[in-house]
């Protein structure tokens, strides 16, 4: 390293020089070598990084700080393909003053996913975000054995007793949804998916989780403060946490009210002592007791609902809107599921729990939708302590970041044979079969599979392993079944906005609809 440092001396010496020579220059050459300069340093930062081989390769950039985040904002799988042929599986990049150290493949989702819990930290690298949505004391705005105890208590309503609860509901809300909106009138018209399928999302997840009394709010100007909040949950707010404009006002005024609202409800059903099996909220009131004795605080409570609800908000919300999308290009396929569910529920059209785990198409849809559109195409820890990549000499330093993408591997023809195309049958085979890592590991919230190296990773893997799956594939297979009993579709598939919180589809995102006949 000490010829480094020598080559840094020399720099800094002719530095000087040049600094007497810029002096006597003219105040038109003085502002041009004062843009100049940050772009001469970062050249030569960049190349004095690369002679390193204790560094991952890094990515090369022009516009120093932005680093790389146009081309990564704007199609990170291409991105990353580009990366991958120029550096192999490892590389890092700049994302706005952060070096991001990504590792593809079944290897990277290893090594990040299950990296150890003192290297790496989730909360460091997501809680600018999500603190200011969720509010504190909960997710990443606390010490990780909280978290993992949080999930504990949120499992609990999220069982298959609550399940068969729950669909009901659920379709009753997308029923009252469709025969309802402005956008479902009549027996054919268009609809765009990007209102439909997040309004929908909430009136099922809230009727479920929440309760009727917060559901029925929804139908009042409490919708608004859910939109307010929602706005803070974007990229934008990833990279700059706090600034002073009236989005980020509303967020902190709509994360108070809706805060304060669930504590009223939780202290309305204590006082009235009408604590039940309902919902998430009863769910967390009768256990939410940390195992050194310490019980979450009301406003904890209201906390957690928030995060857990606006987390299977934008997922849940992507995930149906693309298979509603990708469904409108195969009519073949609609007419496969209406059949599907027919030979299933008979002349019955109320759907159940336990039919949706007979009806293998419906799941494989899901399940295809999400290798093709892993809402979170990105996953991120900050790096706490240096951290070796295996089987390398190279070191990620304490203070950068680690990037997995396991929709990279998702949509990659190394891993799935015509990779691009949506091919719900393409599951068929292998419905659960040839699992081979039955290793199990419990980090607090329930036995989850040990290893990670499958490139199937829609819900991730290890210690923050999604808790959500079920109940995700519980309220998306109620969703399709009540569509596809209700509507045929067609549409033309947009292309991906990756600059969303979720991989969204681009405007227009529109389905042409007709009803079936009775
Ligand atoms: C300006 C294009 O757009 O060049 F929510 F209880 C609740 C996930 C955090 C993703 C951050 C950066 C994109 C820059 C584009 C809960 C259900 C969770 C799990 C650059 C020019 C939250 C930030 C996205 C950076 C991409 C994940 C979610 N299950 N929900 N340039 O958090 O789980 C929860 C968990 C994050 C990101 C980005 C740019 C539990 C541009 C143009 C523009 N990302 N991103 N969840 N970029 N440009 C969640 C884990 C956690
Ligand atoms: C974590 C995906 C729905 C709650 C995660 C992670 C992924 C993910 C990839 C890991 C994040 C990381 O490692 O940083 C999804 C997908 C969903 C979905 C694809 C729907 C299709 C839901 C729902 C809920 C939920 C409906 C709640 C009911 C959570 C929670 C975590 C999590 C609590 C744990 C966060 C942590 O431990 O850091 N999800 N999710 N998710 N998800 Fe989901």
């Amino acid at each position: 390293m000490s010829g480094t440092a020598a080559l840094i001396q020399e720099v800094q010496s002719v530095g000087l020089h040049v600094l007497d020579a810029i002096l006597a220059l003219s105040t038109a050459q003085k502002i041009m070598i004062v843009v100049a300069l940050p772009f001469l340093y970062s050249i030569v930062w960049q190349f004095l990084y690369s002679l390193r081989n204790d560094r991952v390769p890094l990515v090369f950039y022009w516009i120093p700080w932005v680093g790389s985040a146009i081309p990564y904002g704007m199609q990170p799988y291409e991105f990353f393909a580009q990366c991958q042929q120029k550096y192999g599986d490892c590389f890092s990049f700049l994302l706005l003053g952060k070096v991001m150290t990504v590792y593809l493949g079944p290897k990277g989702h290893e090594f990040i996913l299950n990296a150890k819990l003192n290297d790496v930290s989730a909360e460091e690298a997501y809680t600018h975000l999500t603190t200011p949505v969720f509010g504190k004391g909960v997710i990443y705005d606390c010490p990780n054995w909280k978290l993992m105890e949080q999930k504990k208590f949120a499992k609990v309503a999220l069982t298959k007793d609550s399940f068969i609860k729950y669909v009901p509901l659920i379709r009753e809300e997308v029923l009252n949804y469709v025969n309802s909106d402005s956008q479902f009138r009549g027996n054919r018209g268009k609809a765009n998916v990007l209102k439909s399928q997040p309004e929908i999302t909430i009136f099922t997840a809230s009727r479920t989780l929440l309760g009727e009394e917060v559901r029925n709010m929804l139908n009042t100007g409490f919708a608004k403060l859910y939109s307010d909040l929602d706005k803070g949950f974007t990229p934008i707010n990833f990279v700059f946490p706090n600034l002073p404009l009236p989005s980020y006002k509303r967020r902190d005024e709509a994360h108070n009210t809706i805060s304060s609202t669930y504590m009223k409800l939780i202290n309305k059903r204590k006082q009235e002592n009408d604590i039940q099996d309902r919902d998430l909220v009863d769910a967390l009131m009768k256990n939410s007791t940390y195992k050194d004795g310490t019980a979450m605080t009301e406003r904890e409570i209201a906390n957690l609902l928030i995060g857990v609800l606006m987390g299977g908000q934008h997922t849940s919300a992507s995930t149906s809107s693309w298979f509603l999308l990708h469904l409108g290009e195969r009519p073949d396929l609609q007419e496969e599921l209406y059949n599907e569910i027919k030979s299933v529920l008979g002349d019955r059209k109320e759907v159940t729990y336990e039919d949706l785990q007979n009806l293998p198409l419906v799941n494989n849809t899901i399940k295809e939708t999400l290798r093709l559109h892993m809402p979170l195409h990105s996953i991120f820890r900050k790096v706490m302590n240096p951290l070796q990549v295996p089987d390398s000499k190279m070191i990620v330093p304490k203070g950068h970041y680690v990037l997995v993408s396991p929709g990279f591997a998702m949509t990659n023809e190394k891993y799935f044979p015509n990779a691009n195309t949506f091919e719900p049958h393409r599951w068929d085979v292998s419905q659960n079969a040839g699992s081979s890592d039955s290793d199990t590991v419990d980090y607090g919230f329930g036995t989850i599979t040990k290893g990670v190296s499958s490139p199937y990773l829609p819900f991730g893997g290890g210690r923050h392993r999604c808790i959500g799956e079920q109940f995700a594939y519980t309220q998306l297979g109620t969703i399709l079944v009540t569509f596809i009993q209700t509507f045929k579709w067609t549409s033309k598939l947009p292309k991906v906005d990756y600059s969303s919180m979720v991989t969204l589809p681009e405007e227009p995102a529109e389905i042409e609809w007709e009803r079936r006949a009775e």
